[in-house]
């Protein structure tokens, strides 16, 4: 058995996160991971309080057990999901893409855990300071928006900087990534990729059979130039959007323009064309649809097997 601080920190039987994912992390899925002993994470994304507020019961009517909401800081929505979060005290935050004091009294007087992603020691120990709970260090291996550094120097740096747990995010697809995250001194895992093709996932079939037929190569970043940089499954869409990123024509309005709705094409509509995958460079090694609860069983079983023979190589 793999049991961390984590685990007591928040009530947990496995210390993994499933990570927000904009219109695919739904109340149904936050409750299959919940119930299967993780801690399911609903995406808040770029909608409003209304949506939110739907997906939470569902989660409630779902499970009984914890559960987080994620809050995009980019949204233009993010201040009325914040506070419909601390409204219904859902027993975590976390927080992507941006930073997230301003929030964080409302959240910590709700009694809410808030753990806020970041991609930088600099953000890790800023947040520290402001009450988060825990702290996720996210890698570039990540899919959607991304930080520089990867998850191999990021987690070690940030553990060092911070007295709060941390919990590693990027790249993390089966058991021996989460006994090589626990060496570089996490205390935790979130995933998101492998859990785009769990059974109780709803996004589109054709986003479920991306992942599942993509290599190690597979992924790509796009958006360097408009400062938040995206890593997707490469296609006409994200081919398109790096050769107009270099093209000093097109302004950045027009840009960004291009970029709108092109996840929800991807994950609702299933649009192989002008739709934007977004996906982990894990996805290569991610080859089976399966319930969330046999996800989690399987990485834990095999990240016990990889920590007993952690010390092979002592003499
Ligand atoms: O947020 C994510 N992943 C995301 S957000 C998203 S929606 C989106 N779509 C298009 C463009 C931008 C966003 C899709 N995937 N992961 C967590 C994350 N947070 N990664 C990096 C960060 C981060 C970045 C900067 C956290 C803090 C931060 O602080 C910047 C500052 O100094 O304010």
């Amino acid at each position: 058995m793999i049991k961390t601080p984590l685990c007591d920190l928040l009530g947990i039987e496995y210390p993994i996160f499933q990570g927000g994912m904009a219109w695919i992390s739904d109340g149904k899925l936050a409750a299959a991971v919940s119930n299967g002993g993780g801690l399911g994470i609903i995406s808040a994304m770029n909608a409003n309080a209304e949506y939110l507020k739907e997906q939470i019961d569902l989660c409630r009517s779902l499970t009984d057990r914890p559960f987080g909401v994620n809050i995009m800081l980019m949204s233009p929505f993010a201040g009325e999901v914040a506070e419909l979060a601390a409204q219904e005290r859902v027993a975590v935050v976390t927080t992507g893409a941006g930073n997230p004091s301003k929030f964080m009294p409302m959240w910590r007087e709700a009694g809410i855990k808030v753990i806020p992603v970041v991609a930088s020691v600099s953000m890790a120990r800023l947040v520290e300071k402001a009450g988060a709970s825990a702290v996720i260090a996210e890698g570039g291996e990540s899919g959607g928006h991304v930080g520089e550094l990867t998850t191999m120097v990021l987690v070690p740096q940030v553990r060092d900087a911070v007295g709060i747990p941390v919990l590693a995010a990027g790249g993390i697809g089966d058991g021996r990534g989460i006994a090589a995250a626990f060496q570089l001194g996490a205390v935790g895992v979130q995933v998101g990729t492998r859990f785009l093709v769990a059974h109780e996932c709803g996004v589109h079939p054709n986003y479920k059979k991306k992942v599942l037929k993509a290599n190690d190569i597979a992924t790509m970043t796009t958006g360097k130039r408009l400062g938040h940089p995206v890593r997707q499954i490469k296609n006409q869409f994200a081919k398109d959007f790096l050769k107009a990123e270099y093209n000093s024509q097109i302004s950045d309005e027009e840009l960004e323009a291009m970029g709108r709705g092109a996840l929800y094409r991807a994950a609702v509509e299933g649009d192989e064309k002008t739709g934007d995958f977004l996906a982990g460079q894990i996805a290569g090694m991610v080859n089976k649809e399966q319930p969330a609860a046999e996800i989690i069983r399987e990485m834990f079983q095999e990240a016990e097997e990889v920590l007993k023979t952690a010390g092979q190589w002592l003499l």
